[in-house]
């Protein structure tokens, strides 16, 4: 992956928008996101070109909605992108019975850590949307996507008020640095993880997660970038800062370049 985007007309339209108006505008954009400001990362992040988006995303609204499309606007094919299979053993039992001993572990900064199987996921209220996926190479793909909200789930599990980021740890090994990193992971803030489109998604298209497409369950997270959308996610993180995971940048690709907020 280069670290050049390929940019949508979107994208490129609202970074022009930004550089034309959003001078002056400043802090006062993060109105409720007090907490969430005062983070270290969020000072690097809040001055940079990057943090631009971030900001205009919470201007027009924590809340607003990537766009839904049709069932007729499906894509034939949705390419699987980056890892084919998490390589582990760990992974591999859970795949040769079906997900059925699998949990999803949700911990950190939470009243009540909960270990939930995917009957359990099932369980919690559904949500289905047809969304466009952008992936930064340059394609796109348009999936129906179901599961329980994010929301639904860190609600269950109780949010202590020290927390800012939802982490989400991954099966597979993108790579096996020397430094010891190359465990996919992502993370987002409190106002993505608690938008009514960011779900935990263990069906596409009328079926069960494949394993390419992340099997046995994966991130939406709506109006980010495909990197964001983290497969394999065996267990969720609520945490305060992001600097000791990883390389400290909040993702396998943002510790290698990329933005960490990549909103489109
Ligand atoms: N765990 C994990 N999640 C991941 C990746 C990965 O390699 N491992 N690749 C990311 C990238 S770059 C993209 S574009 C999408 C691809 O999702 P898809 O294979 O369902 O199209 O997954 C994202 N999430
Ligand atoms: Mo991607």
């Amino acid at each position: 992956m280069s670290r050049i985007l390929l940019p949508t007309p979107k994208r490129i339209g609202r970074r022009k928008f930004l550089g034309l108006s959003m001078a002056g505008l400043g802090a006062t954009l993060l109105g409720g996101c007090d907490r969430l400001s005062e983070a270290p990362q969020f000072l690097d992040l809040l001055g940079s070109a990057e943090g631009l988006t971030y900001r205009m995303q919470r201007l027009l609204g924590g809340n607003a909605l990537a766009r839904e499309f049709s069932a007729a606007d499906l894509s034939p094919d949705f390419k699987v992108n980056g890892t084919q299979a998490p390589d582990t053993p760990e992974y591999a039992a859970f795949q040769e019975t079906g997900f059925a001993n699998w949990r999803l572990r949700v911990d950190g900064l939470v009243v009540k850590p909960l270990d939930l199987s995917l009957a359990d996921l099932r369980a919690l209220p559904q949500r289905t949307q047809i969304t466009r996926h952008d992936c930064v190479e340059g394609w796109s793909a348009i999936g129906k996507w179901q599961g329980p909200t994010l929301g639904d789930v860190l609600k269950s599990a109780g949010v202590q008020p020290a927390a800012r980021f939802a982490v989400f740890h991954c099966a597979d090994f993108y790579e096996r640095a020397a430094d010891g990193t190359g465990q996919y992971y992502e993370s987002i803030d409190l106002i993505d993880a608690f938008h009514p489109q960011t779900i935990l998604a263990h069906r596409l298209n009328d079926e069960p997660l494949s394993v390419g497409h992340g099997a046995p369950l994966r991130l939406r997270v709506e109006r980010q970038l495909g990197y964001k959308q983290a497969r394999y996610v065996m267990r969720i993180e609520l945490t305060d800062r992001l600097d000791l995971l990883g390389r400290g940048k909040g993702g396998f690709w943002p510790d290698r370049g990329y933005e960490w907020y990549a909103g489109i």
